[in-house]
């Protein structure tokens, strides 16, 4: 007998950095979500459609829930988040191989709330060099909630990922799909833009800097041969402004190098990209400004 189509809503949901982006974008085969070694990467939730002969997954990458120093921005990350898995038909939640912590158990208390099935992906089991280990770890998380499948993965290397979308769909109820088979995201080529310009700054600087740092287009002309992009980098301090440019602009001249270069190859096209850094103080503990700034829910 053929298998009944399938497809619905899955939010990739777990603490910051544990591999959610990685994970979206291994499924999809797209770099379509941006990532980097520093928590706090994904800062809108960002859907990812997956069409396969047997249903369409519509994955939705989520900020990562976390317990920090709650300004405006944190706030509107967990928002951005909790909203996201609120409206899903499944939760994925991503935990990190032999690391469970506090933040991972208040993500489970928030998945617990919405009542919807869960499928735990353990990831970064490439890291772990005691394969032994890995499986007392995966019988305390069995126990910790009812749980449609548990699934060791590794987003980097691609170990698991069959299984763990085979359980997906499995999960997911009966129905024909929702967006056209070539369609992988409903966001912009200008959000995309935005967001590999950022996703070159939180590789590059330290710690600070990044989560101080939101990225507005300005400017996104077609030109038929190729995008023309003019990009302001807004931060909150004049210090920072000064280690974003470095020596005689020589720092953001390679943000702006590496990020058109992600950009010819995400958008199929050559891209001619400026770059500049302007000083908005405290833009992440204001309201006002965070919505301003493309923050809203
Ligand atoms: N070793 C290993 N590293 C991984 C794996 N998956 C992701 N990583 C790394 O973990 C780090 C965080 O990855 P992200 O995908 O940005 O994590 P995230 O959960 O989306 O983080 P936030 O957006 O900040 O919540 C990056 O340095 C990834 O390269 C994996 O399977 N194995
Ligand atoms: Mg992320």
């Amino acid at each position: 007998m053929e298998a009944e189509y399938r497809c619905g809503y899955v939010a990739i949901a777990g603490r910051p950095n544990v591999g959610k982006s990685t994970l979206l974008n291994a499924l999809l085969g797209e770099r379509l979500a941006i990532t980097s070694h520093k928590p706090q990467t994904t800062r809108h939730s960002l859907l990812g459609v997956k069409t396969t002969a047997d249903g369409q997954i519509l994955f939705l990458d989520t900020p990562g829930i976390h317990e920090r120093k709650q300004d405006a921005l944190n706030r509107y990350l967990n928002r951005a988040a909790r909203s996201a898995v609120a409206g899903v038909d499944l939760s994925l939640f991503v935990v990190e191989a032999l690391r469970w912590g506090r933040e991972d158990e208040s993500v489970l208390q928030v998945l617990k709330r919405h009542g919807k099935p869960v499928i735990v992906a353990v990831n970064k089991v490439d890291a772990v060099a005691d394969k032994a280990q890995l499986l007392p770890f995966l019988e305390e998380l069995s126990k910790k909630h009812e749980l449609r499948a548990l699934v060791p993965i590794s987003a980097r290397t691609g170990t698991g990922l069959e299984q763990l979308e085979n359980e997906i769909l499995k999960a997911l109820p009966v129905g024909p799909r929702v967006f056209d088979e070539d369609q992988i995201t409903d966001r912009t080529e200008r959000f995309f833009a935005a967001e590999l310009v950022r996703e070159q700054l939180t590789r590059r600087f330290a710690r600070e800097i990044p989560y101080a740092v939101t990225v507005e287009i300005e400017q996104f002309v077609d030109e038929d041969t190729l995008y023309r992009i003019a990009a302001l980098i807004w931060v909150e301090r004049p210090g920072q402004k000064k280690i974003l440019i470095g020596r005689d602009g020589s720092a953001l001249k390679e943000v702006g190098r590496q990020a058109r270069i992600e950009m010819e190859s995400l958008f199929g096209r050559k891209v001619f990209l400026s770059l500049w850094v302007k000083v908005k103080k405290s833009w992440s503990s204001d309201e006002g400004a965070l919505a301003r700034l493309g923050y809203t829910d």
